[in-house]
């Protein structure tokens, strides 16, 4: 028996979330149309990024079904999980030298986006300042562990950071993340001109009422195909590039790790596993750790055990 098919008004449509706000849903529509859409429970998970399925009510619509997410991003604290956003391309940590980055922030981004299984991509901002030696320095051990590090000066050259960051964002969806006063906003002005207005349009319309920079926003780039860029190759399928803008945040929650998944999560004790005494080993203390001997050969910096044993620590602590 086939089922009874729907009369074609009733069809859900495809739309992608570019704004959420409780129950409010900013839908895009494949044509580019935007609809502004309820949920129907009291609360809604969906996030910017998300692809929905949306039934059209007078002049808004109400969200039918969530498509599976290929991946999201999320920090998760004790108390709470706080989603960044769906379906990422990559994701963009920007740092600078001034003021000086937290690695340990840098690599809790990081650690969340191997957990999710989205790339990450480093982008030292600020490189006209004289300071930008000891910050590079502090990144070579990302560098030899195989992340991608960009050099920008948004501010100062914005043409040359146009050149590195063109053929990286195109065709792609790209999650910028950094903590306040590395660039971000500068980032996004550069890339997307008429930013400001198309926020407070969103804003506007789902009433947030509040200050442009507190909920995360999607926004399209003008994408041309880079000559000669074979990673770009992809856009013969059409895909157009797209920015998402997430408000900062004081606390980066890995709850979601388990203790024992960190080494995996981390590319530079990822490569010294498989040589421990013990399978259930923690790496912190136990005799015959392959990883503190590849720490000891100099392959794992100080900085980099301190911040794997104090999140050790932290992941070990009861939940409750
Ligand atoms: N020296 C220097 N300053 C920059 C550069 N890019 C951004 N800034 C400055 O860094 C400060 C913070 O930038 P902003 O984009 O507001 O950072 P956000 O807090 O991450 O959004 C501003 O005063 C910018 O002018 C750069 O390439 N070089
Ligand atoms: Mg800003
Ligand atoms: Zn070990």
């Amino acid at each position: 028996m086939t089922p009874p098919r729907r009369p074609a008004a009733e069809t859900p449509a495809v739309g992608l979330v570019v704004a959420a706000h409780g129950r409010h849903v900013m839908v895009e529509t494949p044509e580019g149309r935007r609809v502004l859409c309820q949920t129907r429970g009291k609360k809604s998970d969906l996030v910017v990024g998300d692809c929905v399925r949306w039934l059209p009510t007078g002049d808004g619509g109400v969200i039918d079904a969530l498509e599976p997410r290929r991946n999201l991003l999320f920090r998760q604290d004790e108390w709470r999980t706080k989603s960044f956003a769906a379906n990422l391309d990559q994701l963009l940590v920007l740092v600078a030298p001034e003021p000086v980055f937290s690695e340990s922030q840098l690599t809790r981004a990081l650690i969340a986006a191997a957990e999710a299984g989205i790339p990450a991509v480093i982008g030292l901002n600020k490189t006209d300042l004289p300071s930008i030696e000891a910050a590079r320095e502090r990144l070579v051990p990302y560098r030899a562990m195989g992340t991608p590090v960009i050099e920008l000066a948004l501010k100062k050259d914005p043409e040359a950071s146009m050149t590195v960051l063109a053929p990286l964002l195109a065709g792609r969806t790209t999650l910028v993340l950094g903590p306040s006063g590395m660039g971000k906003s500068t980032l996004i002005n550069l890339l997307v001109p008429q930013a400001a207005a198309q926020v407070g349009e969103i804003s506007l319309a789902l009433n947030t009422g509040r200050h442009t920079t507190t909920s995360t926003s999607w926004y399209w780039l003008d994408d041309a195909p880079v000559p000669g860029d074979a990673a770009a190759a992809h856009l013969e399928h059409g895909a157009r590039g797209a920015l998402i803008d997430s408000p900062g945040f004081q606390e980066f929650g890995l709850r979601q790790v388990q203790p024992e998944q960190l080494a995996r999560l981390m590319p530079d004790y990822a490569a010294a596993l498989g040589h421990c005494r013990f399978h259930n080993c923690s790496h912190r203390h136990e005799p015959g750790c392959g990883v503190r001997e590849a720490a000891a050969r100099g392959e794992i910096g100080p900085t980099r055990q301190r911040i794997y044993g104090e999140l050790y620590e932290e992941l070990s602590q009861k939940r409750w």
